[in-house]
């Protein structure tokens, strides 16, 4: 029996490509190549997708008849259409859990840094400012503060468990209530932004969450008021933040994602009161190599029989597939 034929999308983690290269069919786009002569030639062969970033929509999954998995590195699967693989038939797999604990340490870590200015304290450092005089003590405090976390899914609830620790009191935003926790609920983004003193966000993008931290959000979180994002640069009005940021709306925010990466805007970069991230949340070779380990179970997996280990919502296992 011929190996299933597998084609790498994007930059996959060596495990992947090494697992793939010995047990499938791989196709890789080589560097030099017409990208789309490639995909033509391989169109009617490929059976897997590894996706290791970029769009894989609609059009790009209606070039393979014969697709029968899209196997993505990443927990968030915004770039995958999904819906329109469910329709086909098509199995999609994401990479959740294994990097829960990672993104919620770097979560907390964000959160500090903004609120007690860790990142300006060490360019003060560096700029020789500290033998002239003392840093001015930090206008933030995580002591007697209330930290409105938007999402509560896995990510989300680590994040909370570390927050209590810190003291911190705790109130989430999502579209249920989860009655069996001990958190505040709030089913209104304005109301949770101005009962808190940092607002954190865990949203994944979908068009629900689409600028869902605008202008009235960034208001209602206050002068105070500090904005974390550690779950997708499209859920946030970018401008409205850096509007925000700039005329003392809110007080500080620290951005692990951004709307356009790697692209950050000037006016971000140009504010002390900002700490700037390049989307490293889940980004330790531990951690990155356990989803790769993992993206490459679901495809082995799926070609042995005995089903992917992590499918997507839209595309449930062992079960039927949603009526769309
Ligand atoms: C990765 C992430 O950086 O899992 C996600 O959804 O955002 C990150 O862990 C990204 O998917 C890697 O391309």
């Amino acid at each position: 029996m011929p190996k299933p034929q597998i084609l790498a999308l994007g930059k996959l983690m060596p495990v992947v490509t090494e697992g793939l290269q010995a047990e499938f069919d791989l196709r890789e786009i080589p560097p030099d190549a017409d990208r789309e002569a490639f995909l033509q030639s391989v169109a009617t062969g490929v059976r897997g997708l590894a996706c290791g970033g970029g769009l894989v929509d609609s059009a790009l999954q209606d070039r393979f008849p014969k697709l029968e998995i899209i196997a993505n590195f990443g927990v968030g699967y915004d770039n995958v259409d999904a819906v329109h693989a469910a329709r086909l038939g098509v199995m999609v797999t994401n990479t959740p859990d294994v990097l829960t604990d990672e993104v919620a340490d770097l979560a907390m870590g964000l959160m500090i840094a903004t609120v007690r200015e860790i990142a300006s304290s060490d360019r003060w450092v560096r700029a020789g400012n500290w033998t002239q005089s003392p840093y001015p003590l930090s206008h933030g405090t995580l002591r007697g503060k209330k930290l409105g976390i938007l999402g509560l899914g896995r990510i989300g609830k680590a994040v909370a468990k570390r927050a209590e620790a810190f003291g911190l009191g705790i109130s989430y935003y999502g579209r249920t209530e989860k009655p069996d926790l001990p958190y505040t609920y709030f089913s209104s983004l304005k109301d949770i932004a101005s009962h808190s003193d940092i607002l954190l966000s865990v949203l994944p993008a979908t068009g629900a969450t689409h600028k869902a931290v605008n202008a009235e959000i960034l208001e209602a979180l206050g002068s105070d008021g500090t904005f974390i994002n550690v779950g997708r640069g499209s859920t946030v009005d970018e401008e409205a933040l850096v509007k925000a940021l700039q005329d003392g709306t809110i007080h500080s925010a620290g951005l692990d994602v951004f709307a356009d990466e790697p692209n950050v805007p000037a006016a971000l970069k140009a504010m002390d009161n900002v700490v700037l991230l390049p989307h490293i949340g889940s980004a330790s070779k531990h951690t990155r190599n356990a989803m790769g380990r993992l993206q490459l179970e679901n495809l082995r997996r799926w070609f042995d029989g005995t089903g992917p280990v992590t499918p997507v919502a839209e595309t449930p296992w062992p079960a039927e597939r949603l009526s769309l």
